[in-house]
């Protein structure tokens, strides 16, 4: 497809630090509009969904934190992805913190029969109400997507689960909870741990990855927690964690990729300006979005 559609996503009510909510204005400082235009796509930025927590808004959900919030505002993300869809065009999110993942996932997913789902991520997002060690709801987007957790968060646009585990692909994960681990071996979620990256090599896991995906599905969303990432080339996220992936890995994993055509939508997240050093992360951000939309050096 070469038509992509921008849409930002600057919400900060799934975790506790603010900041994230800038991520979207830092990507797009980053150059990303004209780094895609070179590369020939029709790219039109349609701006951002508005995150507004209403002060009458009830929330006083002890164990979620702004559930109410996120569930409304995930709709409308829903909505929004539905309309570039229908389109004809690439959806392509700047976050804000993942919990954006749910909404963004719930407005795709309908489109495909079976969808598949590439995370990278130093985490498993697979907590729920019951097994998250913080109520932050940016740790359980992908439990969401496929049907575990409140119904709230599972059942946006009224449907669920969004996605089959059997088509989740977890890359970079270094940080699990024990809810998360026992969810991983009882719907066997394919994860690709730092360890298998460091014995297997990216080029094999990603050959591995997409072979999974390629039988198995008809669209894949690419979603993109820039803490997969070490936080040494990746230091402006709410939640860093030591080990990560390298640039030059996650640039292969881009690479690869953008020759199998297999991604049908994608988001960037966790970008926090705050934590950030002159904006490297959200200028990181770009450069994988290069590599994943074709940018080439010779
Ligand atoms: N597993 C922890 C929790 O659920 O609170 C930390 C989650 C961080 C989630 C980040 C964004 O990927
Ligand atoms: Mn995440
Ligand atoms: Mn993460
Ligand atoms: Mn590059």
């Amino acid at each position: 497809m070469k038509k992509i559609s921008i849409l930002g996503v600057p919400m900060d009510l799934g975790q506790t630090r603010r900041g994230v909510d800038m991520g979207p204005s830092a990507i797009r400082y980053a150059g990303v509009l004209n780094r895609l235009k070179k590369l020939d796509y029709d790219v039109e930025d349609i701006g951002d969904i508005v995150v507004k927590v209403d002060n009458l808004e009830e929330d006083n959900h002890t164990t979620l934190k702004n559930l109410k919030a996120i569930a409304r505002i995930s709709e409308e993300i829903a909505h929004s992805i539905q309309t570039i869809i229908e389109n004809k065009r690439f959806p392509l999110l700047f976050g804000g913190d993942h919990s954006i993942a749910i909404g963004t996932i719930a407005g795709i997913s309908k489109f495909y029969e079976n969808l598949g789902v590439i995370w990278f991520d130093a985490h498993g997002d697979l907590n729920t109400e019951e097994t998250s060690p913080s109520g932050n709801i940016h740790g359980m987007p992908l439990a969401a997507s496929m049907g575990f957790g409140h119904p709230a968060l599972t059942g946006i646009r009224g449907y669920n689960p969004k996605v089959n585990p059997e088509n989740v692909v977890i890359i970079g994960a270094r940080d699990l909870d024990k809810g998360e681990r026992e969810l991983i071996k009882s719907k066997n979620i394919k994860v690709f741990t730092m360890h298998e990256i460091d014995r297997l090599g990216m080029t094999r896991v990603m050959e591995e990855s997409i072979h999974l995906l390629k039988k198995r599905t008809d669209g894949v969303h690419l979603s993109v927690d820039l803490d997969a990432l070490d936080p040494h080339d990746a230091p402006g996220v709410g939640t860093p964690v030591l080990g990560g992936i390298s640039y030059r890995e996650s640039h292969l994993a881009m690479e690869m990729l953008e020759e199998t055509k297999l991604i049908t939508s994608a988001e960037f997240v966790e970008v926090n300006p705050i934590l950030d050093e002159r904006n490297k992360t959200a200028e990181v951000a770009v450069a994988l979005m290069g590599s994943l939309f074709g940018e080439k050096l010779l």
